[in-house]
């Protein structure tokens, strides 16, 4: 039981975001509600997460997702507790998730609904059975288009340098929750004896430079050259290899510690694996809000324009000194 003195001067994770509104003078508190959704759905999947060993939740279901990969029992959980936590939210219009063919409208045009959310609900969700910690990915959207609810794709088509609002959650040794909303990178831990995200760190800064690169280097027999001599030279500059296969756990290590996530294109992905809209985007925003980096090997990732809604992109994003090394490597 932790003790009283403890809790005083508390600040959750709910309370920074209402702070956080106020530096939008304009803001009417419906976007503060879409956050609050996302947050509670994590709580949800945190606990099945903790769970996993002890009910019948881990494991495949026995079907294939859009993207051609084993759909994962745990997987399809989170997914449905997004779309339930997020659905009776009247500010977002539009929901689009990593594991589902098409967006949903989840309200029809109303003069309330503002929001489109994004999400990768399980990430490295190959990781589940064998207790490697997985996460969840979000992408807050601001609906431009007054006809949206017409092609709810095009709406959503938009450059990362749109985006109202992106984080993360790891369900790891504890379960950090990591945002942005354009004013730095928060984090916060849950605290599971009350049950809320606590403030760890405020305006968290990504160390510039750090010795530690993170690919998968077992398909390097299919970089392009470029990525190959730089994989070479990390060697002779004696750089620590860290992969986890979490996109959220190596991005966070790289986030606190410094360094280089890369997933490069490869004979298999040749636009690499990673998803544009799920994944590469918002984590291009919290490495951007934190003082990082992150680019194709040529474009600014918050530049790109999608241009289908499962797109995949090559991804580069860390410390600025590591990502701009290994863009001159891939530029030669
Ligand atoms: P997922 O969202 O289906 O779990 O896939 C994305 C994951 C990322 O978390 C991770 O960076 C990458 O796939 C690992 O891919 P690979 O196994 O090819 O190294
Ligand atoms: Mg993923």
């Amino acid at each position: 039981m932790a003790n009283k003195n403890h809790y005083e001067g508390i600040v959750t994770v709910q309370r920074h975001i209402i702070e956080q509104q106020k530096l939008h003078p304009e803001a009417t508190g419906a976007f503060t509600g879409v956050l609050d959704g996302i947050v509670l759905a994590t709580k949800i999947i945190e606990s099945q997460v903790r769970r996993a060993g002890l009910v019948d939740i881990i494991g495949a279901v026995g079907e294939v997702n859009v993207q051609g990969e084993i759909v994962q029992k745990l997987d399809r959980f989170a997914n449905q507790a997004i779309i339930r936590s997020l659905g009776y939210r009247t500010s977002v219009g539009i929901i689009a998730s990593e594991e589902d063919n098409e967006p949903r409208i989840i309200h029809p045009r109303t003069a309330d609904a503002r929001y489109i959310v994004l999400f990768d609900p399980l990430d490295g969700s190959s990781n589940i059975d064998v207790n490697i910690s997985v996460g969840t990915i979000f992408s807050v959207l601001r609906i431009k288009d007054p006809d949206w609810d017409k092609d709810p794709v095009k709406a959503l088509l938009q450059k990362g340098i749109e985006q109202q609002a992106a984080g993360y959650v790891i369900y790891g040794s504890s379960t950090l929750l990591a945002y942005t909303t354009g004013h730095g990178v928060h984090t916060f831990t849950l605290d599971p004896d009350i049950g809320a995200y606590v403030l760890r760190e405020e305006n968290v800064r990504m160390p510039e430079n750090g010795k530690t690169y993170s690919v998968n280097e077992a398909y390097s027999g299919t970089f392009a050259d470029g990525y190959r001599r730089y994989l070479e030279w990390t060697k002779q500059e004696k750089y620590s290899l860290r992969y986890i296969g979490t996109l959220v756990a190596d991005f966070h290590r790289t986030l606190l510690r410094g360094g280089v996530f890369l997933y490069p294109p490869t004979k298999k992905d040749p636009s690499g694996k990673l998803r544009m809209l799920y994944e590469a985007s918002p984590m291009a925003f919290l490495a951007e809000q934190a003082g990082g980096m992150a680019t194709d090997g040529k474009v600014r990732i918050l530049e790109k324009q999608p241009t289908k809604l499962h797109d995949r992109t090559p991804l580069i994003v860390g410390g600025r000194d590591e990502v701009q090394r290994v863009m001159n490597f891939v530029r030669e």
